[in-house]
């Protein structure tokens, strides 16, 4: 036992774990806890998807390919835990998100050497970039579930992205598609100030 009562070897809660299997802190620079979800939205949320929405994966791949609501909600689920953070400075742990794991989408499109950065689209006009490489990793994902209720039309359901080692104006709500690229090619936020890589462990925030 130490002074707080707590025999030293008990396993920490998950809130308490204070770095990244990496090293670096979990809560990155000048972020803030909430447990609340705030939504943050430059649109007004759209009502429900548009009837002929479709998934499209276009550009820089071997094989460019759409699918209906349907054929997308038969591809394989996976089930995650991460951190959301906003450039606006709050961050909320520990969220639960089903749905696609990235990788299922990129092993169809089989992007071509020429692909370096990606245009993640909503069917409202919203638009942000990543680099290939940022998309292309362990924890990325297009989400349909939240702590396991249907993601909220508020917060891009039925369908977002999710890039959670990004700011999360990287993950775009309300997805359609994603466009791979040659070259870079700023989104909605990054062309209006937002920073266009937007690493939170760097508070690569505005420019
Ligand atoms: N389509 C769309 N996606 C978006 C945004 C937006 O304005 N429109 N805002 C981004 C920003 S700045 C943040 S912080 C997160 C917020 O997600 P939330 O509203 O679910 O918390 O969505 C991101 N994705
Ligand atoms: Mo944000």
């Amino acid at each position: 036992m130490n002074l707080f009562g707590k025999k030293s070897s008990e396993k920490k809660s998950s809130e308490e774990v204070d770095k990244r299997p990496d090293g670096l802190d979990r809560l990155p620079a000048g972020q803030y806890l909430t447990k609340k979800w705030p939504v943050l939205s430059y649109e007004r949320t759209p009502t429900g998807m548009p009837s002929d929405w479709k998934f499209k994966v276009t550009g820089q791949v071997e094989h460019p390919f759409e699918l209906n609501w349907e054929e997308f909600l038969a591809l394989p689920r996976t089930t995650m835990t991460s951190d959301f953070h906003c450039v606006t400075s709050w961050s909320r742990y520990d969220n639960t998100w089903e749905g696609v794991h990235i990788r299922e989408i990129l092993q169809r499109a089989r992007p071509l050497p020429t692909a370096q950065f990606v245009l993640a689209r909503s069917w409202t006009g919203y638009t942000t970039n990543l680099p290939l490489q940022k998309l292309d990793d362990d924890d990325v994902m297009i989400v349909l579930k939240h702590d396991g209720q249907p993601l909220e039309p508020d917060h891009g359901g039925p369908v977002r992205l999710l890039v959670p080692k990004l700011y999360a104006y990287k993950s775009a709500k309300w997805l359609d598609g994603l466009e791979f690229l040659e070259k870079d090619h700023p989104g909605f936020w990054e062309q209006r100030g937002y920073h266009n890589r937007g690493n939170p462990w760097q508070e690569e925030r505005y420019w």
